[in-house]
């Protein structure tokens, strides 16, 4: 075999609760069901959260249907606002209990190790209207408290946890960009949120190691990382890389592995005038209680150029882009259906920086995929899709990903997204990314041709 992977090597896909389960019999919303409720039209041809994919229901079928083309792992992500009834005592919703030991049970029983993600991006929305979400170091201990409640529920089977999935996008969707609920346009919120998201992060891995049930488990975080390419190698295109990075991704790589923020970007902040409040107890906890292992999401790079326009303070305060621009580069490579950079050499780029610069700690392809708009158009007689670019391109990704390993990258798997076409946050169901496509009306699951190539792979151990 050409490309072999090592022992026990991951293979699986990955989805989120609030983008599989559905609402059913949730009690509280989270900031995408409280704008869904508001403002459908926001949400491609106006479909919600309500039913997603109906894991709530059909989770036995789709875990069977998952390990059938050769899942050894599957990740997905508890919802605060299923879990918990008081936010405040974390006192737990009886049918919530259920549905989560029962899920984890039956993909312990598929033979999938379950990997249980704490939060992916859905803030309860009271605790937004309430304390300003994670504005606040309230609802930071408030998410510590949740999280002790989920490894003493359910560590005795879980043993992978993480604690957030890509932190820096709810940063630039809630405060930056406006893709996440509030919507807003904050430069100072949004370096505050991201130092309390880092801390929560922390404070979470400190209750895990509380946890009478964390002796045999591991805990990490999920980041994108999306390497700051410069548009060449002057000084200037530099110096933009450098902060890009260190926006983008040291910020919440660093503190998590190493314990410590990135030299130079606190003075950055400090000399704008937008830094974080902290205190030096805050930096200790951050700095004892880093990750296990990392999760990396990677769909595409960053390109970035020096400035070219002098930035604006004057229309929407401090933002990160006073120290960068994005650059298109000539002759890439894109998925026109999310016109992102298709760039799978930057697999080898992220295993060799982590094995270089991040202790070479245990780590994980936690989501890479090609999100496509229209696929039923490429179905067979049978009703399979037949979604050769899909195989293309995750094969050219494990490329990469297997000379990064080659080279002595401590990666110990890959993970699609997403098992099963699900609700996306603003994109509902346009563009589709998984390994089983889902028809929307009749919610039937029906295996892509990407599916059955992919268990080929698992069993094989590689390609
Ligand atoms: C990642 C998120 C996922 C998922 C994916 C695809 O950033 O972790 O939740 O949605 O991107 O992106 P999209 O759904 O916007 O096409």
């Amino acid at each position: 075999m050409k490309h072999e992977f090592p022992q026990d090597f991951w293979w699986g896909a990955a989805t989120s609760g609030p983008q599989s389960e559905g609402r059913f019999n949730k009690k509280h919303r989270s900031v995408f069901d409280y704008w869904y409720d508001i403002e459908p039209e926001a949400f491609f041809d106006r479909v919600g959260p309500n039913v997603a994919s109906n894991f709530y229901n059909s989770f036995r079928e789709d875990l069977k249907m998952m390990k059938s083309i050769g899942f050894n792992s599957f990740r997905t992500s508890i919802q605060w606002t299923r879990l918990i009834k008081d936010f405040e005592t974390a006192e737990v919703e009886a049918d919530a209990v259920r549905f989560y030991n029962e899920m984890i049970d039956e993909c312990i029983a598929n033979g999938m190790i379950p990997v249980i993600n704490l939060h992916h991006f859905d803030l309860p929305i009271e605790l937004y209207e309430k304390y300003g979400g994670w504005e606040s170091k309230h609802v930071v201990e408030l998410f510590a408290k949740y999280s002790r409640v989920c490894f003493d529920l359910f560590g005795d089977r879980v043993k992978h946890w993480t604690t957030f999935n890509e932190p820096i996008v709810i940063v630039q969707g809630e405060y930056i960009n406006q893709f996440h609920y509030p919507n807003l346009i904050d430069g100072k919120k949004a370096v505050q949120v991201s130092y309390n998201l880092n801390l929560a992060s922390a404070k979470s891995i400190e209750q895990f190691r509380l946890s009478e049930n964390s002796k045999d488990g591991k805990i990490g975080i999920v980041l994108n990382l999306t390497p700051a390419y410069p548009r060449s190698n002057s000084k200037e295109d530099l110096a933009a890389s450098d902060f890009a990075n260190k926006f983008h991704n040291r910020m919440f790589l660093d503190p998590a592995v190493l314990g410590y923020f990135p030299e130079g970007l606190a003075e950055i902040f400090i000399k704008d005038g937008v830094m974080w409040q902290y205190t030096e107890e805050e930096l200790e906890l951050i700095k004892n209680n880093t990750i296990d292992f990392l999760g990396v999401n990677f769909y595409q790079p960053l390109r970035v150029k020096a400035v070219e326009h002098e930035f604006d303070e004057s229309k929407n305060g401090w933002l990160p882009d006073k120290y960068y621009e994005y650059y298109e580069m000539p002759g890439r490579r894109v998925n026109p259906h999310k016109n992102w950079e298709i760039y799978p050499e930057a697999m080898y780029d992220i295993a060799i920086n982590i094995r270089d610069n991040y202790k070479n700690i245990p780590w994980y392809v936690s989501e890479n995929g090609m999100g496509v708009y229209g696929e039923e158009k490429f179905k067979d007689e049978n009703g399979m899709i037949l979604d050769d670019y899909r195989i293309e391109f995750v094969t050219e990704h494990l490329e990469f990903l297997h000379k990064g390993i080659q080279e002595g990258s401590n990666c110990f798997g890959y993970h699609l997204w997403t098992p099963i076409d699900c609700w996306s946050w603003m994109n509902a169901y346009r563009n589709r990314y998984g390994f089983i496509s889902l028809d929307l009306a009749t919610q039937i699951k029906t295996i892509k041709k990407s599916g059955y190539w992919f268990k080929a792979v698992s069993e094989n151990n590689g390609f």
